[in-house]
């Protein structure tokens, strides 16, 4: 018998004395608001109906609930609100159980937490993940979960927003049972039957006693607190969630929900949630690459790899971490010897730590094989080339591959710069060749460019996605043009960094600048943990085709000049003393930038750390916006994973289009016309900034149209 009103997202049915309610919204029934609505119409039928003894919740397909609806986020809020409804949830006088299998996060832990019990099956993954998205559990999770499992377990959980298997939710406390069955509803309801059985009470959270210890508790939030603040690294939430378990500690339950909805509140407010939500969704829309909806990926199942050097080892690696077999290629055994050498590094540096050992590797290594003859490569199904640096040397490779390689074979380069249609037309079957773009270290590295040439099969595209999938990279479709995306619009705001330097700004002032707006690492020192030699001969192949009349910098090549390449050389910005990892500013830097300055005729001028990040991002944001206006980047929010992913930038600000939309393309154009006062040849603005600025858009209204 159902009663009704079941509504589309939430049905119900009544099973004995069970009403069995079903979360049914795909793809992973988020709660919005037609769900909140059907949860709490569920939970009041079974309060009013005396034929309903227990409520069983349960999600359909593979989640129990992926938590609330992201989408609804900085829209006008929709009743019910979640933390009404797990309210009303908890209060329900009908012994209220959720059955969880996949995903129960964020409010579907909350909701979870707020049933009176709690069983998960095998693979059920439980985790207050809010974090990653500027948020912090809004719907009573930081305060339910302290009550239930301790402050130091909830603090652990909520501020890291890690997700906990059955298995150790269940040793945590988090849940009451395991079920091995893998059958979540009769998991479900055969425990609701036992409990019914034994007359267990009604049993809310809210009454639990894990903070009883108040002084153990107070000294895991102030642990918490020292411990969030050095690491968060600017992120807004991270200590809101400190401050809302501390008011679980010392508040009543209802005053404690108080103030936990007044700091989520505050983060749904920031701007870093608005960055974080928008980093979400553009690392799932860039796997939707139009040629992964109608073409099917070729078999990947034999990889070969051209060149042992860091990074043909590194990819090497991603593609054995992956589970897969590679073949490498070397000129010679020496070089093979060095390639192996290279991978295995690796795997004696995660056994060093502990994280593997010589069994694992043994096995691992199993999988890769050398050869110092391309003919090993005949039976691949894709080979990765991983060569020097030059055109010439890139052709021959192809050529070699185009002799061994069986039909429809995936034949990819690495170039981070090449032209990848001269390479593909070298070959008799130009629709075979791809760039794949990884970067260093490849094996580490998240980011994959894939770069389409213009005769490339829809179906190598796709393939190049699929591999993307197996090494847990994320693919960015990028056109074929010097640079990409990434490498492009990096030339770009690495030259307005040099500027800066020429005209006053010191590297190490820049750098501290970079890192505080929330990148990683400033540019210099990317610069002298690659290596300074790429980037010059980089600069020395462009020399010819330069143009003459643009400003160029020659500090970076005096210093190159000199034998000082960065980390590798003891010196290059900056001193690396005894071999450190930790670079100190090099007072005779200083002296070579000075003496750059007035051979250039240049009265260095002072720059606020806002003056160089005003133009370091107007730099980085124009070229991005000249990028999507190519084609080279399908839209905007390519441009921003791209440099999530590859290039360091902070997160919580979304990615430089997305930071640009924050900020206001009509400012960023602003600066920009104020910068080409001093060198209108660099600051050009872009005719898709100008475009948007006159239409009174954003980038953001060009991410639908992949
Ligand atoms: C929260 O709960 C706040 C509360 O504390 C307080 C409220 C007051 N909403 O990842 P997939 C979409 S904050 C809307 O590819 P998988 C996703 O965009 C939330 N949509 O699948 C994609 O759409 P499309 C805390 C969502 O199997 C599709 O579902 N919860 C949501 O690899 C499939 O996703 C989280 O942070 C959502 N909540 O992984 C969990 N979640 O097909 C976020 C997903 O159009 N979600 N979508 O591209 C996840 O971690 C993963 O999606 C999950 C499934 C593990 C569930």
């Amino acid at each position: 018998m159902t009663l009704t009103p079941s509504t589309d997202v939430v049905t119900r049915e009544l099973r004995g004395k069970v009403l069995l309610v079903t979360l049914d919204h795909a793809p992973v029934n988020a709660l919005s608001a037609d769900v909140r609505r059907g949860l709490l119409a569920a939970i009041e039928a079974a309060d009013n109906d005396p034929a309903v003894k227990a409520v069983l919740i349960v999600g359909a397909g593979r989640n129990f609930i992926a938590g609330a609806d992201i989408r609804e986020f900085g829209k006008p809020p929709l009743p019910p609100a979640l933390p009404d409804v797990c309210n009303r949830i908890e209060a329900c006088a009908k012994l209220v159980v959720a059955a969880i299998h996949g995903a129960a996060l964020g409010g579907g832990l909350e909701v979870a937490l707020a049933a009176h019990y709690r069983i998960a099956v095998d693979g059920a993954k439980l985790g207050l993940p809010e974090v990653q998205l500027g948020l912090l559990p809004g719907a009573g999770g930081t305060q339910r979960t302290p009550r239930l499992i301790g402050a130091q377990a909830a603090l652990d959980l909520i501020v890291s927003g890690r997700h906990a298997g059955a298995k150790e939710a269940l040793a945590l406390g988090l849940i009451d049972r395991v079920g091995h069955s893998g059958d979540v509803l009769a998991e479900g309801l055969a425990y609701v039957q036992e409990l019914l059985a034994s007359h267990a009470p009604v049993r809310r959270t809210r009454d639990a006693l894990a903070l009883s210890d108040r002084a153990a508790s107070l000294a895991a939030v102030a642990t918490a607190r020292a411990e969030t603040a050095k690491k968060s690294r600017g992120l807004f939430s991270p200590l809101k969630i400190v401050d809302a378990v501390q008011a679980a500690i010392e508040q009543p339950f209802d005053e404690g929900l108080r103030v936990e909805r007044n700091l989520f509140l505050q983060c749904l407010d920031s701007p870093q949630r608005a960055g974080l939500i928008h980093a979400f969704f553009a690392e799932r829309e860039v796997l939707k690459a139009p040629e992964t909806r109608h073409a099917t990926p070729r078999a990947l199942n034999t990889i070969g790899v051209v060149g042992g050097g860091t990074m043909g080892a590194g990819i090497a690696v991603a593609i054995l971490d992956a589970g897969l077999p590679v073949t490498m290629i070397e000129r010679d055994d020496a070089s093979l010897a060095r390639g192996r050498a290279h991978i295995e590094k690796v795997y004696d540096g995660l056994i060093a730590k502990g994280r593997l050992n010589a069994e694992k590797k043994a096995d691992i290594m199993m999988r890769w094989q050398g050869s110092t003859s391309y003919d090993a490569l005949a039976g691949s199904d894709l080979v990765i080339e991983a060569v020097f640096e030059d055109i010439d040397v890139k052709k021959a490779v192809f050529a070699e591959l185009d002799r061994v390689c069986k039909k429809g074979a995936v034949l990819a380069t690495n170039t981070s710069y090449l032209d990848i249609d001269a390479i593909a037309a070298s070959v008799s079957h130009p629709q075979d060749v791809i760039g794949l773009h990884f970067f260093s270290p490849a094996n580490i590295m998240k980011l994959l460019e894939v770069v389409v040439p213009k005769q490339v099969s829809a179906d190598v595209v796709a393939t190049a996605f699929e591999l993307a999938k197996k090494l847990r990279k994320t693919p960015v479709r990028a056109g074929v043009c010097d640079g990409f995306i990434g490498n492009r619009v990096l030339a770009v705001y690495r030259s307005a960094a040099d500027a800066m330097m020429e005209d006053g700004a010191s590297p190490y002032q820049i750098d501290a600048a970079v890192r505080a707006f929330g990148f990683a690492m400033g540019p210099f020192q990317v610069v002298d943990l690659a290596g300074g030699d790429i980037g010059w001969a980089t600069r020395k192949r462009r020399a010819a085709t330069r143009n003459p009349a643009a400003r160029y910098v020659q500090i970076a090549d005096r210093l190159c000049e000199r034998g000082w390449f960065g980390q590798k050389t003891g010196r290059g910005f900056y001193l690396y003393p005894e071999g450190s990892r930790h670079g100190v500013p090099d007072p005779e830097v200083e002296a070579i930038i000075d003496t750059e300055r007035t051979r250039a005729g240049i009265a260095p001028r002072t720059f606020t750390d806002d003056d160089i990040m005003r133009r370091y991002m107007a730099a980085m944001i124009n070229e991005g916006a000249n990028v999507v206006h190519e084609g080279i980047a399908l839209r905007p929010l390519d441009v921003d994973v791209t440099f999530l992913y590859g290039y360091g930038f902070p997160r919580y600000r979304g990615g430089p289009m997305k930071y640009a939309d924050t900020v206001g393309l009509p400012t960023i154009l602003a600066d920009i016309r104020e910068f080409a006062k001093e060198d209108p040849l660099f600051w050009k603005a872009s005719p898709l900034l100008i475009d948007l600025v006159e239409r009174g858009a954003d980038f953001a209204s060009l991410n639908q149209t992949a």
